[in-house]
This record gives C-alpha cells, structure tokens and sequence, in this order.
C-alpha cells in the first residue's frame, strides 16, 4: 500500500493527542498482523522538525513583550508546515509510511481565516506553497463543544497562547471546522468526541478499519 497521510484535527481540548496515540497503538497491533503498511510516524503542527520545535515555542508560550501579527502567525505556521512537509512527511510517504498527524491544512484555514479573519484565498495560496500540493489522505474531526474542549485543557494545566484568546474566536474556530467537513466529505471525516476516549477511539477504528479496507483495493 501507497503511504498515507492521517491528521487529527479539532478544537481545543478536543482529544486529538489521545486518539492519535491509542490509533497508533492499535494500527501497530494490526501492523503485526498484516504487512499492509511498512512503518508508522507520529508528528504534529507545530513542532514536528527541529525547526518547527523552536517555533512552536515562539507561537504557544506568549512570551515575547511584543504580540504576534495576525499575518505574521499564518506565515509562522506555515514555515513550520514548509519544513515538516519537506523533512518528515514527503520521505515518510516515498518509502510507504503510515502518518498520524496532530493538525495540519485545516487547522490554518480554521485559526487563521475563521478565527483571525484573514482571506481565505490568501491562505489557500501560503498552504499550497507550504505543502507543495499535499493534502491528507483522510482527516478525522474530532468534533466537540468549544467550552468542553477548553474546560478539558484547562483541567490539564495553563493555557497556551492560542488557548487564551475569547470564546467567540474559538467558536469561530469550530465554525471553519463545520464548514470544511461540508466542503469535503471524502477527505474529512466527523468524529462525535463528547463521549469517552474508548467510545471516541471506537468510531476511530470504525472509519479506519473502512478507508484501509479502500486503500488496499486501489493498490
Ligand atoms: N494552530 C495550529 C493554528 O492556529 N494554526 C495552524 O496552522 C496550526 C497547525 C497548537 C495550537 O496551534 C494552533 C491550534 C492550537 O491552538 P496544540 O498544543 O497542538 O497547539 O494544541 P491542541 O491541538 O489544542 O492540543 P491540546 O493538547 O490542547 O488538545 P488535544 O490534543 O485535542 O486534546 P488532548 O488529547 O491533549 O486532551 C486534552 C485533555 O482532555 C482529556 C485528556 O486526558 C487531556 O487531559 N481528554 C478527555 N477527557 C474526557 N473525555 C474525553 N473523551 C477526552 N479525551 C481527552
């Protein structure tokens, strides 16, 4: 089978990490099984080179005196994408990869063309620079309550940068999540996150036990 490229994608607090690290759990435990894919990455936007490490810092932990421009934050991600596509994701797909992938693409048009406000089309062109043209295989939306979701990364320690902005920006946020899922319903698929991790992880199994099912027919 061709390399695949997998992203978790949703609001704040949404449970993404949790779901991607107990997929990965259990993709490995198919793995033994059956040899359909020849090795697995786990990663996430930002932070998932070197580079995109130190810039993560730069985003999320709000310490410099001076904030952060909207369209200077968009450029920000996208040199952290840029790296990533070029360092970890592209080789990882060439020799056959399965990757799992905490926020990409949708994450930019949802943050900072929803949430932000900035032109859409401008921000379709920077994430078609940034990738080069890749798009993910499959997106699971890991579809919460904006407030659960932030209750839930509160419960867990302080807020990022990103964390801390209104309410109103992050059901904005959720707003552009709703509104790509309509857009592209092959390429995203809606996860109900409200319930627990095992309830989230079996609807997580579901679908992708359903797209290897596709993926090994077209190969
Ligand atoms: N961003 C990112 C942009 O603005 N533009 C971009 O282009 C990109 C790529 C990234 C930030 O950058 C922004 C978005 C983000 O603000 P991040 O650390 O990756 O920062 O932030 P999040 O993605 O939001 O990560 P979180 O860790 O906060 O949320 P997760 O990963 O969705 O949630 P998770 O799994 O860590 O769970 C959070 C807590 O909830 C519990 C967990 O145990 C944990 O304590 N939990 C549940 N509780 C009850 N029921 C469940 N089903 C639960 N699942 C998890």
């Amino acid at each position: 089978m061709q390399g695949k490229l997998i992203v978790f994608e949703g609001v704040e607090g949404s449970g993404k990490t949790t779901q991607m690290l107990l997929s990965r759990d259990w993709l490995l435990e198919r793995m033994e099984k059956s040899a359909s894919f020849s090795e697995m990455a786990i990663t996430r936007e930002p932070g998932g080179t070197e580079l995109g490490k130190a810039l993560r810092r730069l985003l999320l932990e709000g310490t410099l005196t001076h904030p952060i421009q909207d369209r200077t934050e968009l450029l920000l991600y996208a040199a952290d994408r840029s790296q990533h596509v070029e360092e970890v994701l592209k080789p990882t797909l060439a020799a056959g990869g399965i990757i799992l992938c905490d926020r990409y693409t949708d994450s930019t048009i949802a943050y900072q063309g929803y949430g932000r406000g900035l032109s859409l089309s401008l921000i379709e062109k920077i994430c078609q620079m940034a990738t080069d043209g890749l798009e993910s295989d499959l997106t699971l939306w890991l579809d919460v309550d904006v407030e659960i979701g932030l209750a839930r990364a509160k419960a867990r320690g302080s807020a990022d940068r990103m964390e801390q902005a209104d309410l109103a920006f992050h059901q904005r946020v959720q707003q552009g999540f709703r509104a790509l899922a309509a857009a592209y319903p092959q390429r995203i698929v809606r996860v109900d996150a409200s319930g627990t991790e095992v309830e989230v992880q079996g609807q997580i199994q579901a679908i992708l036990t359903q797209r290897f099912r596709e993926w090994s027919v077209e190969n």
